[in-house]
């Protein structure tokens, strides 16, 4: 906490002081309140039976405003400004955040046998599937499915941790040039070259948020893992589109929540663990998580000004290139190779 600077994280107000009898000076609540007439108290007007068109327009109307006022999100400003310009106001205080570790916040519950069950959605991007594919976290669900499925073997309460795999962004692969058979394939490859091939999936899902390519059976498959008190953790590295998904996945399931979780190009949108209600039903719950630090996403390593001209938008194309021998072609600025 600190009271130097109001754009930082963590600025907080001392209140000013109070003298200990201002409270005294505050008028007293009576309970004769004839004088206030019944139209002022409901917040209607309501006077007389020659208004009472104007009435139940007015009437109209302030319902309209309190239904309006009811499906409006409250949001933070930083979330505001993310929501309405695509950015945050002082890019230099984000580095105060603190990181978010899924192993060491959530580890301990999945590695408990006891309790709900518990499925974890491992989000890849397509467009960068090494360097968003949560390693880390994948590699904690097979060393605690084994180590659980060893205890269940000698008659301990085991409940194990399920994995899915979720490839998001599909949209932008080159759709003509590469069936979903071979993504499914080459994802559970990459997905086990990069967690251990002990990496038990339940099951692999290539979705487009944007687009609303297989929401709907990744929502029927993560409830019939979930079952009716399971907790469902989606992660992944940062921009990898979770929000964008558990958005996807809300509207598909129609939760009248209300709820939206801010979505926006920047890495470390999402600052804490989110539950989203009205999903999965009455007791299963679904969490947002802060986006991983991933060792291998290169955009992350970059100003908001290079993220900008490197963020993939548009479907990818494949292109072929001539390169003279002893040449080295530069990709995005960051990304070179030298041809033999
Ligand atoms: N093309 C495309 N972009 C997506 C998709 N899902 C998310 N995005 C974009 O990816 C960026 C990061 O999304 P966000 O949900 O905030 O990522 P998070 O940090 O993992 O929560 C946003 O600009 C989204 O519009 C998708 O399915 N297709
Ligand atoms: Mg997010």
């Amino acid at each position: 906490m600190q009271s130097a600077d109001p754009a930082l994280p963590g600025f907080f107000n001392l209140p000013s002081p109070k003298s200990p009898d201002y409270r005294a000076r505050l008028a007293p609540v009576t309970a004769d309140d004839t004088g206030i007439s019944a139209s002022l108290k409901s917040g209607l007007l309501q006077e007389g039976q020659e208004k009472s068109r104007e009435g139940q327009a007015v009437a109209v109307v302030a319902s309209e405003a309190e239904a309006e006022k009811k499906s409006k999100v409250v949001v933070c400003a930083r979330c505001h400004s993310l929501r309405h310009y695509g950015h945050v106001k002082r890019p230099d205080a984000e580095v105060l955040l603190p990181d978010f570790d899924f192993v060491a916040a959530v580890g301990p519950r999945l590695a408990s046998p006891s309790g709900a069950r518990s499925l974890v959605l491992l989000l890849a991007d397509a467009s960068d599937f090494d360097g968003s594919f949560p390693r880390a976290v994948a590699r904690l669900v097979a060393v605690t499915s084994e180590a659980h499925h060893a205890d269940w073997k000698h008659g301990a309460p085991s409940n194990l941790p399920r994995a899915v795999l979720v490839v998001t962004k599909l949209d932008l692969l080159p759709t003509p040039s590469l069936s979903p058979d071979d993504v499914h394939a080459w994802a559970q490859a990459r997905a086990r070259a990069g967690a251990g091939a002990d990496l038990q999936l339940a099951g692999v899902h290539l979705v487009s948020a944007a687009r609303g390519w297989g929401v709907r059976d990744l929502l029927n498959h993560v409830r019939e893992l979930a079952g009716a008190r399971g907790k469902v953790w989606a992660v992944g590295a940062r921009n990898v589109g979770k929000s964008t998904l558990l958005n996807a996945i809300a509207r598909c399931s129609g939760a009248e929540s209300g709820q939206t979780l801010t979505e926006a190009p920047v890495p470390g949108t999402t600052l804490g663990v989110i539950r989203v209600d009205g999903v999965l039903g009455a007791q299963a719950k679904l969490f947002d998580t802060p986006g991983l630090l991933h060792g291998h996403q290169l955009t992350s390593r970059l100003t908001p000004e290079e993220q900008k001209l490197v963020q993939v938008r548009k479907e990818m194309r494949p292109r072929t290139y001539r390169i003279k021998v002893s040449f080295r072609p530069y990709y995005a600025h960051f990304v070179s190779e030298f041809c033999e």
